[in-house]
């Protein structure tokens, strides 16, 4: 099934870093001002990996005067047969996503969410049997309502989880690396609140950044580096991990997988 419901992870989009990245919004995890030069090589050395695991991947080009651009994650979720494209829960992103809208219009039926509906679609994320649907700053209950009822009408189930004050979106705090496997950051997420998972990996909170990943069915999997206890655990638990630099996204609070959109 094209999208990102399996884990076959063939296409996808990917934008470059803008100018005035150093302008991105960052609340959680920065320590100092984004550095665009730095971010655009690590943007590289992002898509570098992405291609060495097989994937065919499509790079747009940055929208200047939105220097959260390159976060493509939350623009859209992709479903089979359709795009639902986000209403961005901060104001300052409401104008990167037209011009996905009109991209993914080539390939896929467009649905657009009421305006009273809010959501980034890091706060989205497909286990293979469902998805979670995370509650935050930047998802409300009328967005996350919305995708449900979507995706009901696709027979995929959804699970609602409130994700803490203390991050930004679901994806900040865990990923889903193989279906019933879920990696996840302590002192964010809650053992109660995984229950529907065979197995966690917990990530210690002093490594909450590496619990997003982004796994292939061959078990490759890429991690941001510098988190050793991370690594060692996702190692264990029997993946390849590929270790790549993501300090200078980080300072903006992207993660692995905000920087793309997989559309096959
Ligand atoms: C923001 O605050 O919107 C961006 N600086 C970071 C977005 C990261 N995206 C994601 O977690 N999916």
């Amino acid at each position: 099934m094209p999208g990102v419901f399996d884990r076959k992870r063939r296409r996808a989009i990917v934008r470059k870093i803008s100018e005035d990245y150093e302008d991105a919004l960052s609340t959680y995890f920065g320590t100092k001002s984004p550095d665009s030069v730095a971010a655009k090589d690590q943007h590289r050395g992002y898509v570098d990996a992405l291609r060495s695991c097989g994937v065919e991947v499509e790079i747009l080009d940055a929208l200047e005067g939105h220097p959260d651009c390159c976060f493509v994650e939350d623009t859209a979720i992709v479903f089979e047969d359709a795009v639902v494209i986000c209403n961005p829960g901060h104001a300052s992103r409401a104008g990167e996503v037209n011009s996905i809208a009109e991209r993914l219009s080539n390939d896929f039926k467009i649905q657009r969410m009421p305006p009273d509906a809010m959501m980034d679609g890091g706060d989205v994320i497909y286990t293979g049997s469902k998805i979670l649907i995370g509650l935050s700053t930047r998802t409300n209950a009328m967005g996350a309502e919305f995708l449900s009822k979507f995706a009901a009408e696709r027979n995929i189930s959804t699970q609602i989880i409130e994700v803490p004050k203390t991050t930004l979106h679901l994806t900040t705090v865990c990923s889903v690396p193989r279906d019933g496997t879920i990696i996840a950051a302590e002192g964010h997420l809650r053992p109660d609140q995984l229950e529907s998972f065979d197995e966690v990996i917990w990530v210690p909170a002093e490594e909450a950044y590496a619990a997003n990943t982004i796994a292939f069915e061959d078990g490759r999997i890429i991690i941001s580096d510098g988190f050793p206890i991370t690594i060692e655990r996702i190692r264990k638990a029997g993946f390849e991990p590929i270790l790549i630099a993501m300090s200078e996204i980080m300072q903006a609070d992207g993660s692995l997988t905000c920087l793309s959109l997989f559309i096959g």
